[in-house]
C-alpha cells in the first residue's frame, strides 16, 4: 500500500512538471484527486486493513493527499502567472498616443430653424401647441372648411391610412384641436412635420411646417400685419420690407400671401427671387368665421388670424441651399456647413 502511494505520488509529481495547459492539468488532478481518483480509491480501500496498517498508511496517504492538493494548486498558479506574463509581454499600452476625440452631437439645421422660429413668437405672447402626425379627415380637412367634394383637396393630396384617417398635410389640425378645447383668447403656434404628394427640388413628400393663429375679441388684419412684419424683422432683420398680397385659402378669409424683400440681393432681382426683388416665404389670413361653428366659438363675440410657413423653405433661402433633399439625406459634410 505504501509502495502505490510513494510510486502515484511520484508520478504526479513527474506528471506535473511536464504538464503546460490548463485543461491537461484539471484532467490530472481528477484522476488522482477526483472522487473516482486513484489516491481517493486508497483511502477508500483502507477500511480493509488491519487497525495497524490502517493508522500507517492512511498517515501516509494523507500526507501524500496535502502534498499532492498543494503541488497541483502551485501548478495552476503558476501557469495563470505565465499566462499573464505572456498577455503584458504582448498587449501593452502606448501612453504616447493621441485621446480619441469626442465629436459632441448637434441640432440638425431644420431643428434650430424651427426653435428659432417658436422663441421669436414665444416672445409674441404665443404658447406651442402640438398633435398627432396621423390625423382624422376631420381635423386636417372638414373642420377647415375642406369638405369632400371640395377642389382644394386637389392641391393636398396626402398619403390615406383609411378614408376617414391620414397623414396631416398642414399642422392646422393642431389649432382646431386647440379651440376645441379652449375658449378665447387663443394664441398658439405650431411647429411639426406635414406630409403632401409632391416631390421635386422645392418639395417633399414629409416637410415641416410652422402655423400660428391668434384668435380674440377685436382681433383686426392690422393685428396680423403688426406681428408678421415684428416676425420678420426679428427673424431676416430689421431693414427687410413686406409685401402682402391677396390669396385663397379655403379656411380664411380674406387671405393674403406675405413676400418678404429677397434676403440674397436685398430686392436688386437675382436667380433666388427669379429677378423680381421679392420672396414668398408665408401664407395668412383671418379666420373664416365658417370655422368657428365647428369649435363653438362665437363669431360676433371673436375673431382671429391664422398664418402658415415652411421650415425647409426659410431654412434654403437663410442657408442658400438649392435642393430640399439634402436635409433629409444625413450627410454630415453637408449638415454641418451650418
Ligand atoms: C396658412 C395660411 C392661412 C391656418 C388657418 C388655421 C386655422 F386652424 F385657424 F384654421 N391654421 N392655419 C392658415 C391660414 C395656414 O398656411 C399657409
Amino acid at each position: 500500500m505504501i509502495e502505490r502511494l510513494e510510486k502515484l505520488r511520484s508520478d504526479t509529481l513527474e506528471l506535473l512538471s511536464q504538464l503546460r495547459d490548463a485543461r491537461a492539468l484539471a484532467d490530472a488532478r481528477t484522476r488522482v484527486l477526483g472522487r473516482k481518483g486513484e489516491l481517493t480509491a486508497i483511502l477508500r480501500g483502507l477500511k480493509d486493513l488491519s487497525p495497524e496498517d490502517r493508522a500507517d498508511v492512511g498517515r501516509v496517504a494523507n500526507l501524500v493527499k496535502a502534498e499532492l492538493e498543494k503541488k497541483f494548486d502551485q501548478a495552476e498558479q503558476a501557469l495563470r502567472d505565465a499566462q499573464e506574463q505572456k498577455r503584458l509581454s504582448v498587449e501593452f499600452v502606448d501612453v504616447t498616443l493621441p485621446g480619441r476625440r469626442f465629436i459632441p452631437g448637434r441640432s440638425h439645421i431644420l431643428r434650430r430653424v424651427t426653435d428659432e422660429i417658436i422663441n421669436i413668437f414665444a416672445g409674441l405672447g404665443f404658447q406651442l401647441a402640438e398633435g398627432p402626425e396621423v390625423e382624422l379627415d376631420y381635423y386636417n380637412f372638414e373642420a377647415l372648411n375642406i369638405p369632400r367634394d371640395h377642389p382644394a383637396r386637389d392641391m393636398q393630396d396626402t398619403f390615406y391610412f383609411s378614408e376617414n384617417v391620414v397623414l396631416r398635410t398642414h399642422t392646422s389640425p393642431v389649432q382646431i384641436r386647440t379651440m376645441e378645447k379652449q375658449q378665447p383668447p387663443v394664441r398658439v403656434i405650431c411647429p411639426g412635420k406635414v406630409y403632401r404628394r409632391d416631390a421635386d427640388m422645392t418639395h417633399s413628400p414629409m416637410f415641416m411646417q410652422v402655423e400660428g393663429l391668434w384668435v380674440d375679441e377685436g382681433i383686426a388684419f392690422s393685428d396680423l400685419k403688426g406681428i408678421l412684419v415684428a416676425f420678420v424683422h426679428e427673424y431676416f432683420g430689421q431693414g427687410v420690407e413686406l409685401r402682402f398680397r391677396p390669396s385663397f385659402f379655403p379656411f380664411t378669409e380674406p387671405s393674403a400671401e406675405v413676400d418678404i424683400q429677397c434676403v440674397i440681393c436685398g430686392g436688386k432681382g437675382c436667380r433666388t427671387c427669379s429677378f423680381s426683388g421679392w420672396l414668398e416665404i408665408l401664407g395668412s389670413g383671418m379666420v373664416d368665421p365658417e370655422l368657428y361653428r365647428f369649435v363653438n366659438y362665437d363669431p360676433e363675440k371673436y375673431s382671429g388670424f391664422a398664418f402658415g410657413l415652411g421650415i425647409e423653405r426659410v431654412a434654403m433661402l437663410k442657408c442658400g441651399v438649392p435642393d430640399i433633399r439634402t436635409f433629409y439625406e444625413n450627410d454630415l459634410r453637408f449638415l454641418n456647413q451650418f
